[in-house]
């Protein structure tokens, strides 16, 4: 097992579209429990392949886990999940993501889904899920198609949260600058 950097804003492979896994083989269960230590670890009630910069259809939740208990209540994982149905009712629900640590924000999604998915031996299931588990699945799945929960709020809101940890990674050193300093971008080539 082994524990994988979550990657945060603005990283650009948040906004990646993931693939689909062709199946739930070795390689695909090995990588289901490093997530899970690292969801585990962060600690998260969910984790998307995309957060740990694998761009495939992977996501992992436990909604059963406490703050002070690191045990594994219920580890659920998830391969190729798709929402299949979607209640007209809508939940309204504090959402955080450990890709954009320390922001939170109301986010509506509908109440309820039913999501087709391959387990951890590749075999299909359906669930229907309502409460904290269906907004997750959705926060996950949206993951997978390089959507954060930030895309679902005010884009006041949005565009302050990206610019934060635009300045943030600039301040950090960890990104590169547009170009380089004392460069007019219009100087003519030697
Ligand atoms: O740990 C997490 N908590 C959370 C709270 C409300 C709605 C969604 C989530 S998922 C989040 C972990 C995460 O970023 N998963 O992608
Ligand atoms: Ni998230």
């Amino acid at each position: 097992m082994a524990l994988r950097t979550i990657i945060t804003l603005p990283d650009p492979r948040l906004r990646n579209i993931c693939e689909p896994v062709p199946e739930v083989d070795s390689a695909v269960r090995a990588l289901m429990t490093d997530m899970l230590e690292t969801m585990y670890d962060a600690p998260g009630i969910g984790l998307a392949a995309a957060q740990i910069a694998i761009p495939k259809r992977i996501i992992v939740i436990d909604v059963a886990k406490r703050k002070d208990d690191s045990a594994s209540a219920d580890p659920m994982v998830f391969a190729n999940p798709e929402i299949l149905w979607a209640s007209e009712e809508t939940s309204s629900y504090e959402e955080g993501c450990l890709s954009i640590p320390e922001y939170y924000e109301e986010v509506i999604r509908p109440a309820r889904v039913r999501v087709g998915y391959l387990d951890r031996d590749n075999k299909r299931h359906e669930i229907e899920a309502d409460g904290i588990l269906a907004t997750c699945l959705q926060h996950e799945i949206d993951h997978l198609n390089g959507v954060l929960f930030i895309d679902h709020i005010s884009k006041l809101k949005r565009d302050r949260v990206i610019k934060k940890f635009q300045k943030a990674a600039k301040r950090d050193g960890s990104e590169k600058p547009d170009r380089k300093p004392g460069l007019p971008k219009d100087m003519p080539a030697a």
